[in-house]
């Protein structure tokens, strides 16, 4: 038996506070890592707000501001803003090329694809727990209609057939690039023509640990079509070979929705819009990529108009946005989460492995197929929180810390011991580090 880790909770948001500000570019955005994400990310920004926000509220909002500032006129947020210009991270600005489309914001560099809608979410936890409700409800105004106008995006641009869930096109766009559901689309794209390019990915972080070269040529292919047609969303959705109903991306869409509501009620602006999409929404989740046969959720292809049946973890996404019913829920906490087979401590230590460990692809240190990522612990911890699994809930806070405490603030963990992979000084680990904490 190893000797049990103990956590020292002020130790720990010490050190977390420490990298936060270690990974502070002048004040103006948080990389998400020390040396390998050297740009602000979306998701990574909403989640690193958050965490600021339990001891700087100022810096905090600066965050959203800068994120905002890399808007497109047509409301789309982008997945990547280079504040700072090139870097040796790939793909650099001048790949993406966003001066081709007219919608590109002006004096801001930006990539040219999306990420999971996490921001009205972060905004709506920092509002509910803010000390001075007045500041906290100004800045909420202040931004509201960038907030909105990202949401009509994806409600417009993604979702041109009003099927209530919208597509991504690229699977960076799920913040889980190589998990297992996408392999099956991955190789209905068939990556004709790539351009010339050089991967960066290996100089800070092992190869073994990144994703395959064949799904990275593919990304950079998707990427080099949506160039070519100018980043006109139409022609995407009518044309691009990757088209996903992602599971992840849906339920933190449908829980940004459910957040951006309350926030337009308590600002007194009109939410019979979201009342309709959230009720139509919540229908076709279920109805679409709930599988009765095996009580987990898929994600859909809409290219091949099939089910992604894939076992990982972003089948528990749906808890956190409040989608299951009390009878999925249990479906998919005894017969999964519980299970060892799967997902449970048994031949591995820690949850929660970001795929099932029966699953065909399953890797323990290979990015998206297998290692555990704080951010989806913490997910799935509020999800389970949400459905009344409070000491199941714990058990996943205290192997976050556990894993924190034991290897610091990495980008993934090995389920097996716990050792750390991927990129070091991980900001987001460090925000959700305080926010399981504090
Ligand atoms: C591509 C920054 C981002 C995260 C994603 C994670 C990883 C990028 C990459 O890093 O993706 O966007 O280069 O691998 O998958 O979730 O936002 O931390």
């Amino acid at each position: 038996m190893s000797e049990p880790i103990v956590i020292d909770p002020d130790a720990l948001i010490e050190q977390a506070r420490a990298i936060l500000q270690a990974n502070d570019v002048n004040g103006i955005f948080i990389k998400p890592g020390t040396y390998q994400y050297p740009h602000q990310w979306n998701w990574d920004a909403a989640l690193v707000a958050l965490g600021l926000s339990h001891f700087d509220r100022p810096r905090a909002e600066q965050e959203i501001r800068s994120l905002l500032k890399g808007q497109w006129k047509d409301g789309m947020l982008p997945h990547v803003v280079y504040h700072n210009g090139a870097s040796d991270y790939f793909p650099t600005p001048d790949f993406w090329q966003i001066e081709r489309s007219p919608n590109a914001p002006e004096g801001v560099l930006t990539s040219g694809i999306v990420q999971p809608p996490l921001l009205a979410t972060c905004v709506r936890l920092m509002h509910e727990r803010a000390p001075d409700r007045e500041a906290s409800l100004a800045f909420v105004r202040e931004i509201y209609p960038a907030l909105y106008r990202w949401h009509r995006w994806l409600r417009t641009a993604r979702d041109p057939e009003n099927t209530g869930l919208v597509a991504i096109v690229h699977p960076w766009e799920s913040g889980t690039d190589n998990a297992a559901r996408f392999v099956e689309p991955m190789i209905r794209v068939i990556p004709t023509r790539v351009p010339a390019y050089q991967r960066k990915d290996f100089l800070h972080v092992r190869e073994d640990e990144r994703p395959i070269q064949a799904e990275y040529q593919r990304f950079i292919y998707l990427i080099d079509l949506f160039r070519q047609w100018g980043y006109d969303q139409e022609t995407i959705y009518a044309r691009s070979p990757f088209l996903v109903q992602d599971t992840l991306f849906n339920a933190l869409m449908y829980r940004a929705q459910r957040d951006l509501r309350a926030l337009a009620a308590e600002l007194g602006e009109p939410t019979e819009e979201f009342d309709e999409w959230l009720a139509t929404t919540r229908y076709a989740f279920n109805a679409r990529l709930w599988s009765e046969e095996h009580g987990l959720y898929f994600a859909y292809d809409l290219r091949a108009r099939r089910v992604l049946e894939e076992n990982g973890c972003a089948t528990f996404i749906p808890l956190f946005a409040g989608l299951a019913s009390e009878r999925q829920a249990r479906r998919l906490v005894e017969e999964h989460l519980r299970n060892p087979e799967e997902y449970a401590p048994d031949g591995t230590r820690y949850y929660v492995p970001s795929q099932a460990k029966n699953n065909l692809f399953f890797e323990p240190r290979r990015y998206w197929r297998g290692p555990v990522w704080i951010i989806i612990n913490w997910m799935v911890m509020e999800g389970l929180r949400r459905y009344g699994y409070h000491e199941l809930a714990e058990t996943i806070r205290q192997h976050s810390l556990e894993l924190v405490q034991k290897s610091g603030f990495m980008e993934y963990y090995d389920p097996r011991d716990g050792t750390g992979c991927g990129a070091t000084g991980f900001s987001w680990t460090a925000a959700l580090t305080i926010e399981m904490l504090a």
